[in-house]
């Protein structure tokens, strides 16, 4: 009967009757809507045991429907999109409750933006850096170290620990590092001792993207905070285009971000777990024709093409003392390293 299946929303009242309370409580819950449901009773025991039976989102005895601002209120089933009032009800739109949920590490944080910045930086503004750690602890913790100049590939392109190793020659100790150089982490970490706390960061979850705006939004902080540490970004030609428009950001606020990018034309990563995965022919893993220079450029940044080692020195070291970021491509060997 569709006056009793179909949510009439007007001045129209349905009235069913049925044997008892059980099939009161069947034909209710038989609906397709559920938004909330009313027991007019002068029997409130009796009422409070059928509403534990009723799948609705709420149930009023002897009243009409309400909702309450301090606790969201709505339906189930088809019913209720959304809840009403209490700030929950808008969030319901964007599901922001089911994209919080899962965070696989840490806890996710459900908050108005501008609120919550407002809220950290109150709290962080007395913020100094603890070294709780000595020195000879991180150092016993840390990967093995090269020694030595790195070897060439043989074939005519440098190779990424060569890269790392001649950055590692020309910059401060104290100079922050953000990395997402996916097949070179381990040359990198090998060429490039971090010593120094809250110099390297990189994302824990892999995922690309992340470093490029990391390393604009450290550096506005080391501006702003006074320490004025220099910063370094080293991302993979793949992994550059993810959040390329953070060059942008760095270009207005001048800031002077070194971003090198070892250029080997492909996603050289996928390639090792390709190797490693015994599934040849992954279609897809090579990117060639990239202007990184001319990318870099159009988003206000100085940009320049260097395969020399002596000509990638000098040009890091200018770029610190710039009024803006600096994007060196570099050309890299392709080889493809195992992945473990
Ligand atoms: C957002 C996101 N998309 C895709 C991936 C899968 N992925 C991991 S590494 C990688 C390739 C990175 O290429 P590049 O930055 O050029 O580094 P290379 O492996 O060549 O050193 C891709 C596509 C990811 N980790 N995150
Ligand atoms: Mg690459």
């Amino acid at each position: 009967m569709p006056a009793f299946d179909d949510e009439t929303f007007g001045p129209v009242a349905a009235i069913t009757r049925v044997q008892d309370v059980d099939a009161a409580v069947a034909a209710a819950n038989a609906s397709q809507f559920g938004l909330s449901s009313n027991i007019w009773t002068r029997d409130v025991a009796l009422a409070r045991k059928i509403a534990r039976d009723l799948y609705t989102g709420g149930v009023f005895i002897n009243g009409v429907t309400a909702s309450d601002p301090r606790v969201p209120v709505g339906g189930v089933k088809n019913s209720g999109y959304g809840r009403e009032l209490s700030h929950f009800g808008a969030r319901t739109f964007v599901n922001a409750q089911a994209e919080t949920a899962p965070a696989p590490i840490g806890d996710s944080l459900l908050a108005d933006p501008v609120l919550s910045l407002e809220g950290f930086r109150a709290l962080l503004s007395d913020h100094r850096p603890k070294i709780t750690i000595a020195y000879e602890t991180v150092a016993r913790r840390m990967a093995p170290h090269a020694s030595g100049v790195p070897k060439p590939s043989g074939d005519g392109f440098l190779t990424a620990a060569q890269l790392f190793h001649a950055l590692n020659e020309v910059r401060p100790p104290n100079a922050i590092l953000t990395e997402e150089s996916s097949s070179n982490r381990r040359d990198l970490h090998k060429e490039w001792k971090v010593t120094e706390p809250e110099t390297f960061y990189s994302a824990a979850s892999g995922i690309l993207g992340w470093s490029l705006p990391a390393a604009v939004g450290i550096a506005l902080a080391e501006r702003d905070s006074g320490r004025n540490r220099p910063v370094i970004a080293v991302i993979g030609d793949g992994s550059f285009q993810y959040s390329v428009q953070s060059l942008w950001t760095a270009a207005q606020l001048r800031l002077p971000i070194l971003i090198v990018v070892p250029r080997n034309d492909e996603y050289c990563i996928l390639k090792s777990f390709a190797i490693f995965e015994e599934t040849p022919g992954v279609p897809g893993l090579d990117i060639p024709g990239f202007d990184i220079v001319s990318i870099a450029k159009g988003y206000g940044c100085d940009a320049a093409h260097l395969d020399d080692l002596a000509a990638i020195k000098k040009a890091a070291i200018e770029a610190w003392s710039k009024s803006k970021p600096t994007v060196l491509e570099v050309p890299i060997s392709p080889q493809v390293p195992p992945l473990l």
